[in-house]
């Protein structure tokens, strides 16, 4: 059986790798590969390609674990094990040279969906600035080794609250005018464009909170167990596992505050 701590080691090894080689790419120029939802919804060569290296890595390391992979999508696993991958979480991002992108590399237990997986590792690495996020379940988050701790006692008012938006046209301006609302009662809002990397940043306590609709499971899943073992709690509608329709990320005591405010919202959304 391998441990959280091996299963760490390996997600972080692949991850670093696959960020150098994205980094790399993205020097050499960037070809948008193609869209999928709408215009603004692109990916690139570099995307598939990064995501093809680290199937590769699994597929000999690991190879009766599961993969679900925002670009090549799923492969059924015969250990009870899924790596869910988003090669490049934060495209636009990385299209537009912007140094706010990532390679997140999770590993669950259980289905690939995150009503009902148990996340055990996951790492998440921006190579532009040199920072590593990693965590396994139980033993803690952390930024290039040194553990990481959410910042607590912070009233709404005086929060810094992290989001981000759909690519669908008429989803965003609905998102925008909620936004416009909240902003009048937080500190300020930040739209960093990555959610692996606003889950971090909670973790760290560049941000008090992150909340956001229309996530895949790839976005998020490596990190929100950085952010909860960082002492986040993570949720979506009712106060269940985060998911598609919501997730909301904040020490406890701002998530009571925030949270009913943003399902208030999102509560009745498809
Ligand atoms: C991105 C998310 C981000 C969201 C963007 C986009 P991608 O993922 O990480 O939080 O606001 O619209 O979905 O598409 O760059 O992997």
């Amino acid at each position: 059986m391998t441990s959280n701590a091996e299963l760490l080691e390996i997600a972080a090894t692949i991850a670093r790798r696959a960020a150098a080689f994205a980094w790399q790419r993205r020097r050499d120029g960037v070809e948008i590969a193609a869209s999928k939802s709408s215009l603004s919804d692109i990916v690139t060569r570099a995307d598939r390609e990064t995501e093809q290296l680290i199937r590769d890595a699994l597929a000999a390391s690991r190879p009766r674990d599961g993969f679900l992979g925002e670009e090549s999508g799923g492969g059924s696993s015969q250990s009870g094990l899924t790596w869910v991958v988003d090669p490049i979480d934060g495209t636009v991002n990385y299209y537009y040279g912007i140094p706010a992108w990532a390679v997140s590399v999770a590993v669950v237990e259980g289905d690939s969906d995150p009503a009902t997986w148990r996340t055990l590792a996951g790492a998440v690495v921006n190579p532009v600035t040199g920072e590593a996020f990693t965590a396994s379940a139980g033993g803690g988050a952390r930024l290039n080794g040194e553990r990481l701790q959410v910042t607590t006692g912070v009233e709404l008012p005086l929060a810094l609250v992290g989001t981000g938006f759909g690519y669908d046209a008429e989803v965003r301006r609905r998102q925008a005018a909620f936004v416009g609302e909240l902003i009048g009662e937080v500190r300020d809002i930040r739209r960093i464009g990555a959610a692996s990397l606003d889950l971090c940043s909670v973790a760290a306590g560049r941000l008090d909170a992150y909340f956001e609709r229309g996530l895949n499971p790839w976005d998020h899943a490596a990190g929100a167990l950085i952010a909860e073992e960082a002492g986040a709690r993570v949720a979506g509608l009712d106060g269940g596992p985060a998911d598609r329709r919501l997730l909301v990320a904040a020490a406890p005591d701002l998530f009571e505050q925030l949270h009913p405010r943003v399902e208030r919202f999102y509560a009745d959304w498809e």
